[in-house]
């Protein structure tokens, strides 16, 4: 019996979920991972691998097992589609927490072609009804916390910063009367991918409502880094490290290309300012949020999981700055604006005693370190982007330097 209590992990096997799960399970929890392996698939799909050597996860978890004399239970079912395993599974470990990372997460394979668009919407969006369907039909009181992206706001505001979650707004009700509501903020997504996160927003809203589940969405900016003090433990625990220009995430990708001498990918102007966590941080925030659920009969709890917020070009300059790295400016592949303002509301957290990494130049040095190891098994084919976001956009212009003359001063 668990000291903690029960946990079901979806998604336990992916970049976030592997370490998160190996962090709860130190701090006691019991924990059972479900993971159909799809990201692995999808790996094969696109003719790469993860940057570090990633073990089997039957391998990870007896090497954890070796290390720690603690289990952990896993079952590969796909939870978009079995929908039965899922309610079987709920009502025999009987968890008190689902933690939900379990769905297509890179927006530039979400924008592939009509299959991509399809399949992340039926993935994401039947996986995360199934859960809250399951959740309900169990009868039992599970805190569902759900993975969310900072992209459900967009990347800009009116001005003011972006709230967790609810907007303050006046409302003018005539005869120069005005009352005040909390809404939802406005959902803006900017790619397939994005957009099922706001999807899912509206049926946990739904599921809180008529069903009183209990739900936590963290909405988390870009992850960077790869490693944490439990995946440090043994090389078999090591996390993934996603390059390739689908899945891998802007400063990891930068972080990459200056270990193996490719010039920067910068898309556009740069101009693109984002939210950042680091993965160490991510794994921390879920852990905080498992112990902090939201009362019976309280609205779906949503804090903004990042932790900084920068500029791609300034990033960029930073990396090169460290590592003599050449900035190369591309064609930008997105819909997006080429230059954004985003400040970040992220008080929740920090009141619950997390203590941000935030950018240093010894933790970007490490991941620089973890790249330069493993650098051999990189495939430079796959690190232009592939991807479009419309028809606009040249086929043959993608994956392309920028002409000089769209070249901003740094
Ligand atoms: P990942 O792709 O590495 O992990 C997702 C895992 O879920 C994979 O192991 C995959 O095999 C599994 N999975 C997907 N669909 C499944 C299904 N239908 N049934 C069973 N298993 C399934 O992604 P990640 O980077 O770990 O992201 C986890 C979550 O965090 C995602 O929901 C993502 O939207 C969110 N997030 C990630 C980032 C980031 O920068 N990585 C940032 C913000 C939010
Ligand atoms: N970019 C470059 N060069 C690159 C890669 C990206 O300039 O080589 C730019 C993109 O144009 C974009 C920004 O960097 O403006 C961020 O791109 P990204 O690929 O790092 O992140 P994104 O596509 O937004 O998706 C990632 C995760 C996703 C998560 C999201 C959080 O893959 O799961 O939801 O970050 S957020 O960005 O806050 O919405």
């Amino acid at each position: 019996m668990s000291e903690n209590g029960r946990i079901i992990v979806l998604g336990g096997d992916g970049f976030c979920g592997w370490p998160t799960t190996l962090q709860l399970s130190q701090a006691g929890y019991d924990i059972t991972i479900v993971d159909n392996l799809v990201r692995r698939k999808i790996d094969v799909e696109l003719g790469t691998q993860s940057l570090t050597p990633i073990e089997t996860i039957q391998h990870r978890i007896r090497t954890w097992k070796e290390l720690t004399g603690k289990e952990i239970d896993y079952v590969d079912f796909n939870i978009a589609e079995e929908y039965p395993l899922l309610e079987r599974l709920i009502a025999e470990v009987e968890p008190q927490t689902i933690i939900h990372f379990a769905e297509q997460r890179a927006a530039p394979y979400s924008m592939k072609s009509p299959r991509h668009k399809r399949y992340t919407v039926d993935n994401n969006i039947n996986g995360t009804n199934n859960v809250l369907c399951a959740i309900v039909e169990s009868g039992l009181d599970v805190h569902l916390v759900h993975l969310g992206t900072m992209g459900v706001y967009g990347y800009g505001t009116a001005g003011m910063a972006i709230p967790e979650g609810y907007l303050d707004v006046k409302v003018d009700v005539g005869d120069g009367k005005e009352v005040s509501i909390d809404i939802p903020y406005p959902p803006h997504p900017g790619s397939i991918y994005h957009m099922t996160k706001t999807l899912d927003a509206l049926l946990f809203y739904y599921y809180n409502k008529n069903d009183g589940v209990r739900i936590t969405d963290l909405h988390q900016g870009v992850v960077w880094g790869t490693n944490t003090p439990e995946t440090l433990m043994h090389p078999a625990l090591i996390n993934r490290f996603d390059y390739e220009s689908d899945f891998g995430t802007v400063l990891n990708r930068f972080l990459m290309q200056a270990a193996v001498g490719h010039p920067l990918t910068v898309y556009g102007t740069g101009g693109q300012t984002r939210a950042f966590i680091n993965i160490q941080d991510t794994v921390r925030c879920v852990n905080l949020a498992v112990d902090n659920p939201p009362e019976r009969g309280e609205r779906v709890k949503i804090f903004n999981q990042t932790t900084e917020t920068h500029r791609v070009r300034d990033l960029a300059k930073l990396v090169s700055d460290l590592t003599g790295a050449e900035i190369r400016y591309y064609v930008d592949p997105r819909n997006e604006s080429l230059e954004n303002e985003l400040i970040v509301h992220n008080e929740q957290f920090l009141a619950l005693g997390l203590d941000p990494i935030t950018l240093s130049e010894g933790l970007v040095t490490e991941v620089i370190d973890v790249a330069a190891r493993y650098k051999d098994r990189v495939n430079f084919d796959v690190i232009p982007p592939t991807s479009r976001w419309t028809a606009d956009i040249p086929l043959d212009k993608v994956g392309s330097p920028e002409p000089v003359e769209f070249q901003p001063v740094i």
